[in-house]
């Protein structure tokens, strides 16, 4: 059942994308964890479940859909797009070796036809040549990164910080700097050209995570 609160805030807006890593949040923390997010204000969220399978994931975002819901915080499922409309979620999010953009939108959106407004989809570009790739393919959103090493995403090359002018340069969808971002590299990300992060064990893992999402916002210039 679907109960809409507020109204879902415009991507455009959003600074601060959290994600609700089940590497870092216990599954009977889920929830709870929710609510800390919306609390400290993130203007979007992923549920990202690696290695598990989809129906599970699909009970989790059914767990916390309806806290992103009435808190207006648009809610992004990764991996799976098909579960968009069955979890209400907002949209969904997909690597570069997962379903085109095109692919997943038919997914997400398939079963929400007619209705407004329709599914986010964002993809994760780990150059400039593939954010410029996934805007033409109609991506909503891009990440971009990981900027910096990250246990989050073992094994990626991290990409620096370098380009993050020049793909604000040729990419007018909004760009979500990711990877290794925390209070600690924030101004320089920011200083580099950032508009829009996502950190993921940051916020997770900080001791109060309503303070820790506040404190990396106020520092996101509108
Ligand atoms: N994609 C690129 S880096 C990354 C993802 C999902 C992980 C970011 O996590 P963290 O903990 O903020 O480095
Ligand atoms: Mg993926």
């Amino acid at each position: 059942m679907i109960i809409g609160t507020k109204a879902r805030a415009p991507l455009a807006h959003a600074r601060l994308y959290g994600i609700l890593d089940l590497g870092y949040a216990a599954e009977d923390s889920l929830e709870r964890m929710a609510a800390q997010l919306c609390e400290g204000g993130v203007d979007i969220v992923q549920l990202r479940a690696k290695g598990r399978d989809e129906c599970d994931i699909e009970d989790m975002a059914n767990r916390v859909a309806p806290i992103f819901r009435d808190s207006g915080v648009p809610f992004i499922v990764n991996d799976h797009p098909e579960l968009v409309p069955s979890v209400g979620a907002d949209g969904a999010h997909v690597g570069q070796d997962d379903f085109t953009v095109t692919d997943a939108r038919w997914r997400a959106g398939r079963a929400l036809a007619g209705e407004v407004p329709p599914p986010i989809i964002g993809k994760s570009t780990h150059s400039v040549e593939q954010a410029v790739a996934a805007a033409a393919e109609g991506a909503d959103y891009i990440g971009f990164g990981p900027l910096f090493p990250t246990p989050t995403k073992a094994g990626r090359v991290a990409i620096g910080i370098a380009e993050i002018a020049r793909v604000h340069e040729l990419v007018s969808v909004p760009i979500f700097c990711i990877g290794g971002v925390k209070l600690e590299n924030l101004d320089a990300v920011i200083a580099a050209g950032a508009r829009r992060v996502v950190i993921v064990s940051g916020i997770l893992q900080a001791r109060d995570v309503v303070a820790y999402c506040r404190e990396a916002k106020g520092r996101i210039p509108i």
